[in-house]
Formats: C-alpha cells, sequence, structure tokens
C-alpha cells in the first residue's frame, strides 16, 4: 500500500533543482589553490591535525570528461544534529551526482545520526527509495541523531565498519559540532591509512554555520519563512482583537539569526538580539525594563497590545545569566550523576544553591521552577537544551509584575495582557523552499565530486548564492581552516566557529534604523506562506540577511 501524499507534496515531486552551470557540464576537475590556516592556534590545531592541517580552498570548474577513469563508488552518509528544511535534497544530490560518475555507485544512509555510523546500522538508498523524499523536508529518510564521533573507540569502530563496507567516502550533513567532528573523523583515517574520505554539509536552521566561504547554512531559509509567516498571522490577529502582547520565542540555540530575519521580515514592535544584548550588558532586570517601556509606550498611545519576538538562547548574553549558566555547567561537569540523583527538584536545587556564588544564587533562586530544572540538563555537546526553557513566559512575567507596580505608582491602567508561543519544532521539517531545495541539491552534488577526487576534511559550499543558481559557485572549505580553540568539558577543544550576528552588519544595522518606528506604530509585516509555483519575485526571495550580507 503506498503512504498518502498531499496534492502539493505529488506537485513538488517533480520539482527538478536548480543546477549551476559549472555541475551542469558533463564533467568537473576540482581546482586547488593555496596553502591555508585558521586565523588564531594554528600552531597548536596544526599539531592536533597533522594529516589534514592547512589544505587548500577547493573550486569546482567546469570540465570535460578526457582522460578520466570512472570507477563505481562506495559512500555513505548521514545526517546530524537538529533537522533542517532540505536535508533529504542534499542525499537525492549526492545520490544523483554519484551515478552520474558512475552508473554502479552505490550510497548508504547510516541510520538515526553519527550514532548509526559507529554501530554500523544503515540501508542502502536506491532511486526508488529517495524517489518520495525528493524536495520534502524532515530528515526521516535516514533520521537524525546527536551522537557524537569522537571518542577514540568510537573512531575506531567507525574505521572498521567503512573497512568493511568499503566506503570511498562519507558525507556527514551537520552544524558546526558535526562538521568538526568530520574533520577529526577525516584527521584520525587518514593517520590510519583508511581510504574513507570525510566531507561536511553545513546544515542548520539557526544560520550560524557562516563565513567567509560558507554565505549560509541550509535550512536558515526555509524554517525563517515558515516562523515569519506564522508571526505574521499572529500580527494580524493582534490588530485585529487589540488586547493582546504576543511574546514569540524563535529557535536558534546560540545566534539571533532567525529572530533577526524574521523582524526584517515582518517588522515587530520588540526584537531582542541576544548579541546586542551582551554587548551593552543588559541583565535580566534590564532586558525586562526594555519590554515594560515598550508596552507602556504603546498603552499610551491606545495600543494595548504588540508582537515581541525573542530568540531562544537569549538568557545565555545577558551576564548575570551567563555567568550563572556556567557556573552551573562546572557543577554539572563534576556532579552530574550525584545532582540528578537527588530525590527531587527542592533537594537538587537547595545542593545547587549552596554551590553557587552568593550572586548567582540569587539569580537561580529567584527562576521559576520550569526554567531552574531545565537549566539542571545538559546534552552530550555540553549544551544546556535552550529550547525547553520558556524564556517568553520567564519574560512575561517578570514585565507583568512590573507593569503592575507602575500601574500603582501611577494610578494608570496599561491592560497588559500577555500571550506566549515557542515557534520551533514547526519550522525544522517544512518543505524546503525553491532556495532550499536547489542549494542543498547542490551541495550534495558537490559532496560526491570530493569523495571521487579523494579530498577529506572539507566542508563543502556553494556560493555566490544572490545570484540566479546557475551563477553558483560550488567548492569546499578546509576544515582546519575553520577551527578555533575553545573550552569545551573544561579543556580546549578545536571546534569551529559559531557566527553571531554582527553588531556592524547590515541585518543589524537595517533593524535598528527602523526599531524606533516600528516599536510605537503598527508596520506589521505579512508574508505569507512559501509559495513552490509562481512567479519568481513570490517564489525565490532569498531571506533578507542574504541580501543584505551580499551587498
Ligand atoms: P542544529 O544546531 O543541530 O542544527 O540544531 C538546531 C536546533 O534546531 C536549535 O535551533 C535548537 O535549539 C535545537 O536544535 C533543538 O534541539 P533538539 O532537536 O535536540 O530538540
Amino acid at each position: 500500500m503506498s503512504a498518502k501524499v498531499s496534492a502539493l507534496q505529488a506537485a513538488r515531486a517533480s520539482y527538478s533543482p536548480k543546477l549551476p552551470h559549472v555541475l551542469l557540464a558533463v564533467d568537473q576537475t576540482i581546482e586547488l589553490g593555496a596553502p591555508t590556516a585558521p586565523p588564531t592556534h594554528a600552531e597548536d590545531i596544526a599539531k592536533r591535525f597533522p594529516e589534514t592541517f592547512g589544505q587548500p580552498v577547493a573550486t569546482v570548474r567546469a570540465g570535460d570528461l578526457a582522460g578520466r577513469q570512472a570507477r563505481p563508488l562506495k559512500v555513505g552518509v548521514v545526517l546530524s544534529g537538529g533537522q533542517a528544511p532540505g536535508g533529504h535534497n542534499v542525499i537525492a544530490g549526492l545520490f544523483d551526482a554519484l551515478k552520474a560518475v558512475h552508473p554502479d555507485s552505490q550510497l548508504f544512509g547510516f541510520l538515526k545520526g553519527p550514532g548509526g555510523v559507529i554501530k554500523g546500522k544503515y540501508t542502502e538508498l536506491t532511486a526508488e527509495s529517495i524517489l518520495p523524499f525528493r524536495n520534502t523536508g524532515g530528515f526521516s529518510m535516514i533520521m537524525s541523531g546527536r551522537d557524537k564521533i569522537e571518542k577514540p573507540d568510537d573512531l575506531e569502530a567507525c574505521r572498521k565498519n567503512f573497512e568493511a563496507m568499503g566506503l570511498d567516502g562519507l558525507a556527514v550533513v551537520g552544524g558546526d559540532d558535526s562538521n568538526t567532528n568530520a574533520a577529526v573523523l577525516a584527521e584520525y583515517l587518514k593517520a590510519k591509512g583508511c581510504k574513507t574520505v570525510v566531507v561536511g554539509v553545513p546544515k542548520t536552521i539557526d544560520g550560524d554555520m557562516k563565513n567567509e566561504q560558507i554565505e549560509t547554512s541550509f535550512g536558515f531559509d526555509t524554517a525563517c519563512k515558515v516562523y515569519s509567516e506564522l508571526i505574521g498571522n499572529i500580527a494580524r490577529d493582534a490588530t485585529s482583537a487589540v488586547k493582546y502582547w504576543h511574546f514569540i520565542r524563535l529557535m536558534g540555540r546560540a545566534a539571533s539569526h532567525v529572530t533577526l530575519e524574521c523582524a526584517l521580515q515582518t517588522q515587530p514592535n520588540l526584537a531582542l538580539i541576544s548579541e546586542q544584548v551582551e554587548a551593552d550588558g543588559k541583565t535580566l532586570s534590564d532586558v525586562v525594563d526594555m519590554i515594560v517601556e515598550a508596552v507602556v509606550a504603546r498603552a499610551n498611545a491606545g495600543r494595548h497590545y504588540g508582537i515581541l519576538l525573542l530568540p531562544e538562547g537569549i538568557i545565555e548574553f545577558m551576564p548575570d545569566l551567563k555567568k550563572l549558566i556556567r557556573e552551573l555547567q562546572d557543577i554539572l561537569h563534576s556532579n552530574e550523576k550525584y545532582v540528578n540523583g537527588l530525590p527531587n527538584h527542592g533537594e537538587r536545587v537547595q545542593y545547587v544553591m549552596g554551590q553557587l556564588p552568593a550572586d548567582s544564587a540569587k539569580v537561580y533562586g529567584g527562576l521559576p521552577e520550569g526554567v531552574q530544572a531545565v537549566l539542571l540538563t545538559c546534552d552530550s555537546h555540553g549544551n544546556i537544551p535552550l529550547s525547553q526553557v520558556e524564556t517568553e513566559r520567564l519574560l512575561m512575567d517578570l514585565a507583568g509584575d512590573k507593569i503592575r507596580l507602575l500601574e500603582e505608582q501611577r494610578g494608570a491602567k496599561y491592560k497588559f495582557a500577555p500571550l506566549g508561543h515557542f515557534l520551533g519544532y514547526e519550522g525544522r521539517c517544512a518543505a524546503p523552499t525553491n532556495f532550499d531545495a536547489d542549494y542543498c541539491y547542490s551541495l550534495g552534488y558537490t559532496a560526491a565530486l570530493f569523495v571521487r577526487d579523494g579530498l577529506t576534511g572539507y566542508t563543502v559550499h556553494v556560493r555566490n548564492l544572490m545570484a540566479p543558481a546557475a551563477e553558483w559557485q560550488p567548492g569546499g572549505t578546509p576544515v582546519t581552516m575553520m577551527l578555533n580553540m575553545e573550552q569545551r568539558k573544561g579543556k580546549p577543544t578545536p571546534v569551529i566557529k559559531k557566527t553571531l550576528v554582527d553588531l556592524a552588519g547590515k541585518p543589524l544595522a537595517q533593524y535598528l534604523a527602523n526599531a524606533a518606528e516600528w516599536s510605537i506604530n503598527d508596520c506589521f509585516v505579512q508574508p505569507g506562506p512559501i509559495q513552490y509555483f509562481g512567479p519568481s519575485e513570490v517564489c525565490d526571495q532569498p531571506t533578507e540577511t542574504l541580501r543584505l550580507e551580499s551587498t
């Protein structure tokens, strides 16, 4: 029995992603530039990556088949971390390119993320099995996971699996952490004389895996458009009901790119940008004051409603909470079992407060129970699951308290009725926009060429994204060039640097130039749902972030 699909899904299945001219040529060559180095800690990183350090940036060029001895390739693919629209098209592009290299090439999908690579759990992906997933959202074709391939035993288990499978390459589709781990695996395999190369593909809806070489991570475009549609609808509800303040928290673990992009698309009354909050040294109480000021100003203008956007990671950027989180992570790092073994929340809080310095204990003690509990959990990357911290409710409560106080002091009525929303999982598995469908397909296609040419320790990229897809430029960045030393679990560790919102960048400047007007007036924009068919100005708009960063 075939699974039921929607009319849109059926129509979308026949969409052919647009490919750059370079990838449409009969063949491609990969041109290598000059040796590279990371901007800092080059010596330390060189010692940790003796086999792959300093590799050149690689650019894909159109070529011809003259002299190419094609052989079938065996390649694995793994989806790592949070879902992002377009992952299935990476796999489709990879598959089609491998078949173009040689019709007997094979692609294997490792199941449930990097854990599947370690355990050797995979399935062969065929034209028939991939077909229903082309241009669809989600990672359900082979699923994802957040395991890390980093312990010596795990690296060795992977090597054994690859040797047994005869794999020529592995494509790791993931964010900054996963691409870092891909480089560690590439280094390990090369040092062991294993032929399997490892190539990363930049994925994350958070938009923070970008740099001089990588213009954007895939999934950001679609996710922001889904959230912006919903924010626009909520804003229209706000101007219809004229009685609610909507506090909308948006996904994006650390950086505020998603919030900033959605603000540029929808023009809310207030968008909190974590990076700005940090630069201004604003504490939790200062942020609450900013909100109260906006609510009161609008109420004085007769508008007892509004739209506020906030990024899920904001609490890590307020100096008082940032310090608290760091101290909690240290406590958990050495005592996690003990803390989690305590019988109830009250005892855990009491224990932790006893370990914290007085100022942080006071901040922690003043947080709602739910927030306290989430702050006591860490994932395997050492991250607190911020998507579970209901920051919008925390801010609604604290702003409500301050507004009530002001009402008493001033004898005024501000009629503050807040409603909280969290937009996260709603956008991560949406059907990719034309942009993400095309971009991902090209990324997958490029990854196959890197495996064909035996290039390892690279993250592939596709550049010149503001131009029509035909003019896009595929290539790859050596991961060691993007590494940076950071403290992870108490140890200096090489990791790809997350790119936060640039305080001097054009997207933030654009928001700030309009913030005062958007705050007091109703300037909301309703972008509407993603369009897959129709005029290009409706279907192929890039994100404002990409547009502004490219000018
Ligand atoms: P990646 O960094 O792995 O792409 O994940 C991004 C993200 O969607 C964040 O925005 C969010 O904080 C997190 O995943 C949620 O994690 P989980 O999927 O484990 O709930």
